[in-house]
């Protein structure tokens, strides 16, 4: 990126917490290590036919499970403030709930202690996406109403345990797309009851159940501590300025955003549009659950990785029903990035493992602006994942190319200007985390997508910075206000 004359009316915060992220089953290997238990990704990626495209499993990923010394070691030596892990719920119950597996908190205890150790913040995320085989086995996990009380008891023991080390929480990554994509469409769920186009919305209703139990057993442990679940979506942009495509850009934020932030934000209960629209599918809360879920959310924690423009279905704006095939898309509004060919440095035609990604860095001001008046988050908003893949970067054979990566780098340099840009209209941002501290399992599609500031080699486990990782740090060592 060409070297600029620093803005002096830009600072990030001094307190400001820029860090790395990864994710348990995306990281860790070591499956049978130490008592765990198997968790649904297990079964997923060793499957027949594979639910990962390329067959690969993270039963070895980049074993993180014993090189985490080191991997907290060199975010430490780069820069880094904080780095977010998720915790593996079945090496900590091994069966989901009941018996504790005691090697797995030393193990998560030791590597919070090292991220102490080298001044790194740590923060935990209770669950992203891996759930204990047993709780889909026994009740078809988050389809049972069961995994409330499941999850509640799992939070106890991690906010007991670890509530006087660790600030920083997020109990549930992204909701949207376990409860709708993952792993829906190949049947896993299928020993259920309930019909396939409700079952998103039963996983849902019972997220927010979860999470607010979450959120009040750790305020009730360490009523500092900063609680709140994780959601993703892009950018929704105005196709054209019909009155149509306004009314499809409202209904894609509340189907993606609103279906979780709404409820724990603004009003205990789902937005009016989604009642509206999906009211045969969608649980109804109690007014006692609707005040015991209202507010259970310190910090906006949004992945936003990209943008998408919005506009009317083809069978018009008024077709929207919930007799559609997929419940979560109820015909209600299309995205596209075509209309954006021309100006996104990545279209569609990038990265083919990523299709959803652009490089759309200049909407992030507008991105961050509608989250804070939307949402009013009390303690800011953080953007807890943000990255891209570049195009084909996993056919480079050769260390030196595959260690200059110019659109991750630009990709990170541009989005955290466009942050700085909306600290100084007011916005209150408190952090970012990049996705991801290193390639790694990237879920359906396998190592070859890779989302990582540092490469890999999986035979050796060495690891290597990418440019990127000097091109995040150094706009923080410009722009950190000293
Ligand atoms: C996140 N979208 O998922 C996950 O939390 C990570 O585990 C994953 O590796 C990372 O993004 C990269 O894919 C997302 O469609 C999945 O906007 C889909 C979307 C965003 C994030």
């Amino acid at each position: 990126v060409p070297l600029q004359a620093k803005n002096e009316s830009w600072s990030f915060p001094k307190d400001f917490w820029y860090g790395v992220a990864g994710a348990a089953y995306q990281i860790e290997g070591a499956v049978k290590a130490e008592g765990r238990g198997p968790s649904i990704w297990d079964v997923l990626s060793h499957r027949v036919p594979s639910y990962v495209i390329t067959n690969e499993t993270g039963d070895v990923a980049d074993n993180n499970y014993y090189q985490y010394k080191e991997d907290i070691a060199r975010i430490a030596a780069l820069g880094i403030k904080a780095y977010s892990f998720s915790l593996s719920w079945s090496r900590i119950l091994p069966f989901g709930s009941g018996q504790v597996n005691e090697e797995a908190l030393r193990h998560y205890d030791d590597v919070i202690d090292t991220c102490l150790q080298y001044n790194i913040i740590p923060q935990v995320t209770l669950y992203h996406w891996d759930l204990p085989l047993y709780l889909q086995n026994s009740y078809g996990g988050w389809l049972g109403s069961e995994i409330v009380d499941d999850f509640t008891a799992y939070a106890e023991i991690v906010f007991n345990r670890w509530a006087s080390k660790v600030h920083h929480w997020f109990t549930i990554n992204e909701p949207i797309v376990f409860c709708g994509f993952y792993p829906l469409p190949v049947g896993f769920f299928k020993n259920t009851t309930i019909p396939p186009k409700q079952q998103p919305y039963v996983c849902g209703h019972n997220v927010l159940l979860a999470h607010a139990n979450a959120y009040h057993v750790a305020k009730s442990v360490n009523s500092s501590l900063s609680v709140s679940f994780k959601t993703n979506g892009g950018y929704k942009i105005q196709r054209t300025n019909s009155s149509a495509d306004a009314q499809a850009v409202q209904r894609a934020w509340d189907f993606q955003e609103g279906w979780f932030a709404n409820p724990t934000f603004i009003n205990g209960d789902y937005p009016p549009l989604l009642k509206d629209y999906v009211s045969t599918f969608l649980p109804n809360f109690t007014e006692e659950q609707k005040a015991h879920i209202n507010g259970t959310a310190d910090i906006f924690a949004h992945d936003a990785y990209t943008s998408d423009f919005i506009m009317a279905p083809d069978s018009g704006i008024d077709a929207c029903t919930s007799n559609s095939s997929h419940s979560l898309y109820p015909q209600c509004y299309n995205t596209t990035k075509l209309y954006a060919n021309n100006y996104w440095a990545i279209g569609p035609a990038g990265d083919p493992g990523t299709p959803w990604l652009n490089k759309a860095t200049d909407w992030v001001p507008a991105f961050l602006h509608y989250m804070q008046d939307t949402w009013k988050p009390k303690g800011g908003i953080a953007i807890t994942e943000f990255g891209i893949s570049e195009p084909y970067e996993e056919l480079r054979k050769d260390l030196a190319s595959i260690l200059i990566d110019p659109i991750r780098s630009s990709y990170y340099h541009d989005y955290l200007q466009a942050i700085l840009i909306a600290l100084s209209e007011g916005v209150n941002v408190v952090g970012t985390l990049a996705w991801s501290i290193y390639d790694n399992l990237e879920w359906t599609s396998g190592y070859g997508v890779k989302f990582g500031i540092q490469y890999v080699n999986l035979t050796t486990q060495e690891r290597y910075f990418k440019a990127s990782a000097f091109e995040y740090v150094n706009v923080f060592n410009v722009y950190l206000e000293k």
